[in-house]
């Protein structure tokens, strides 16, 4: 696998940040998680405008445009021949100082690995996921807003530990309200007589790019989308229930927190949804690179 930081390749040997890279050292930098099917890289400029958001968060000016940061994406694929696959795109605020003061970093730092991608096994996509509300609190937006995509992923990295020891794969994160925010590393649906339901940004849900595909595939086909806030006890009382992310795509769940989720098993509207995601993401035809 060859890397790119920087605007050159690395072998994985020598694909290396500095010890004084404050995006180490602080969790300081963003990043973004990005799919390729058949040669193309799905939604890559929703990807990088969320990228440049990110940044503008915190103030790190890109060493790059939004083309050229495109450019680098494909050209990362290409030289790794990677056709179905996971793209890593990480932004470091760079090498600075010891003090955690950004202003000692000349330089932020872009990194791209293109590779394989975990997937959650095969029987859950069948059968449905059984997830927990876990006990850490999603970040208050007033601290560190989960819209940024940040490298400072210790809030979700908790949650996760919990759902892990709860033996579950994902987690609900509430907010400091008690509303539902979103998963680990997923947004959360629900449908509610015919009306499909997902917790608005402003309650610590990331602008998830699968949670927005998904919106507009259910518009399309007549379903009414809203974003209210969401307690569990919607959850509980939901007809049907499923996670996005891009790595997941969509993902069904069937009991959360003990109580099955309607029938017990993946329903019609999620299955319908399923379809459609499929049919947008494997579009045939020749392939933006090869
Ligand atoms: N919420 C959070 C907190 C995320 O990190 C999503 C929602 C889904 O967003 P997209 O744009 O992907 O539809 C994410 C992104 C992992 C992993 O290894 C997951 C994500 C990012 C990085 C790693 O599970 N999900």
């Amino acid at each position: 696998m060859r890397i790119y930081i920087d605007g050159k390749f690395y072998d994985e040997k020598n694909a290396k940040v500095s010890v004084f890279d404050h995006g180490l050292l602080y969790g300081d930098g963003i990043f973004e998680g990005i799919r390729a099917y058949n040669g193309r890289v799905f939604k890559l400029k929703e990807h990088i405008d969320r990228l440049f958001y990110s940044a503008k968060a915190i103030l790190l000016t890109l060493p790059l445009s939004h083309a050229e940061i495109m450019r680098a994406v494909v050209a990362t694929c290409r030289r790794n021949k990677v056709h179905n696959g996971y793209i890593r795109l990480v932004v470091t605020r760079g090498i600075g100082t010891l003090g955690l003061n950004p202003n000692s970093c000349k330089q932020p730092s872009v990194i791209i690995i293109a590779g394989k991608i975990q997937l959650y096994p095969q029987g859950y996509y069948k059968n449905g996921l059984e997830i927990i509300t876990v006990p850490t609190v999603r970040n208050l937006h007033s601290a560190l807003n989960p819209a940024i995509k940040s490298l400072n992923y210790l809030n979700n990295v908790l949650a996760k530990i919990e759902a892990n020891n709860g033996g579950c794969e994902e987690a609900i994160m509430l907010n400091a309200e008690g509303f539902v925010a979103e998963c680990t590393g997923d947004n959360v649906f629900i449908v509610k007589a015919g009306q499909l339901l997902t917790p608005p940004l402003s309650a610590g849900a990331l602008y998830g790019i699968t949670r927005s595909v998904v919106m507009e595939l259910a518009r399309e086909s007549g379903l009414a989308v809203a974003e209210p806030n969401l307690t569990r006890y919607d959850l509980f009382n939901a007809d049907e229930c499923f996670l996005t992310g891009t790595g997941a795509e969509i993902i069904p769940v069937v009991k959360i927190d003990g109580r099955i989720i309607g029938t017990g098993k993946p329903g019609p509207v999620t299955a319908r949804l399923v379809t459609k995601y499929h049919a947008l993401t494997n579009v045939s035809g020749e392939p933006i690179y090869s």
